[in-house]
């Protein structure tokens, strides 16, 4: 017997404040809150139905059968919470510019949890919706909102949950993803935050200045001081890099291109163009900048960067059903 299939729809985020260690490695409790923007351009798509006839998960990326550890241990968290027995048919589809290396575990996660609990006969609220897709990966808490959304770290599986920040948000700024490289991380994100924890001497200055930074930013979005968000985001996460640089053993996610991106965003803003870079666990740098300055900006990249490399993203929406019986 089948389930009636529904299809998800859910936007990557970038994370203006990063969460970068767990307290908890299974329920995925973060070691501080984080505050990120969903961007309207990556998007992944997922549809789900349980099937009695499977004999196993089957997962298919991109309209080909994959196999994904953390798929397998989402399904299984997600049929112990809502009584499922099935095995279930998940199809994604990632939305990103060719080639990008920009998809992303956030889109993914939040998807498959909404057309998941829903397939399994389950309507979740929002925040209930966070806490589940929190146990697929951690940035995908924060993928059921839309806008500026805060991921507040909680002690447990059910005080840790993403909350809207400002969800409609109402001010003419984008990030620019430049595209360095599309190939898999050599060091997951999982991997990274968890050898940074154990052994980084400086990780107990990255929490307290973390939440100094997250309270900072909240205060800098509401009075529209672009500056200053894009000082405060910039200067984080070279905290969560320098974190990298000081583990045993160290690793930079950092390519010499990147490097070259970051030093075009110091030489713009020294010339009155003030922008600002962010970089996740990979080499692809993302420009947060004022509308007005979009095309200054690609302008000094162009040289270096052909155009299917630059990717301008606007602020995006949560996740919601695209797709149901
Ligand atoms: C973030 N990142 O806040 C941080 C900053 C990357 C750098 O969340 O282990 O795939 O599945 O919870 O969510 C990427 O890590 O990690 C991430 P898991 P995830 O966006």
């Amino acid at each position: 017997m089948q389930s009636p299939k529904y299809t998800a729809r859910a936007h990557t985020n970038i994370a203006l404040i990063k969460y970068w260690g767990k307290l908890d490695q299974d329920l995925i409790i973060p070691m501080n809150s984080s505050l990120s923007l969903t961007l309207d351009k990556f998007y992944t798509d997922t549809s789900v139905f349980f099937d009695s006839t499977l004999k196993q998960d089957i997962f298919r990326l991109n309209n080909k059968e994959s196999s994904s550890l953390k798929v397998t241990h989402f399904m299984k968290v997600l049929r112990e919470k809502t009584g499922e027995t099935r095995f279930a048919m998940i199809n994604s589809e990632n939305h990103v510019p060719s080639a990008a290396g920009l998809a992303s575990s956030a889109s993914a996660f939040a998807a498959l949890a909404l057309a998941a609990s829903r397939a399994a006969g389950l309507v979740l609220d929002s925040r209930s919706l966070s806490r589940l897709a929190r146990r697929g990966s951690g940035s995908a808490t924060r993928s059921i909102y839309g806008g500026f959304v805060e991921w507040q770290q909680g002690s447990d599986d059910a005080t840790s949950y993403a909350v809207p920040f400002e969800e409609n948000v109402a001010w003419n700024l984008s990030m620019i993803a430049v595209v360095i490289s599309a190939k898999q991380k050599k060091i997951s994100s999982s991997v990274g935050m968890q050898r940074v924890v154990a052994t980084s001497p400086y990780y107990s200055a990255w929490r307290k200045t973390a939440a100094q930074d997250l309270a900072a930013m909240k205060k800098a979005i509401k009075k529209r001081d672009f500056r200053q968000v894009g000082t405060i985001a910039e200067e984080n996460a070279m905290k969560m890099h320098a974190l990298n640089a000081s583990a045993h053993p160290h690793f930079s996610y950092f390519e010499p291109a990147s490097l070259q991106v970051m030093k075009i965003v110091a030489d713009l803003r020294s010339n009155g163009i003030f922008c600002y870079y962010t970089l996740d666990a990979g080499p692809n740098v993302k420009i947060i900048c004022q509308n007005k300055d979009i095309q200054t900006i690609l302008a000094a990249l162009a040289p270096s960067f052909s155009q299917e490399r630059l990717v301008v993203a606007g602020p995006g929406p949560g996740v919601k059903l695209i797709d149901k019986p």
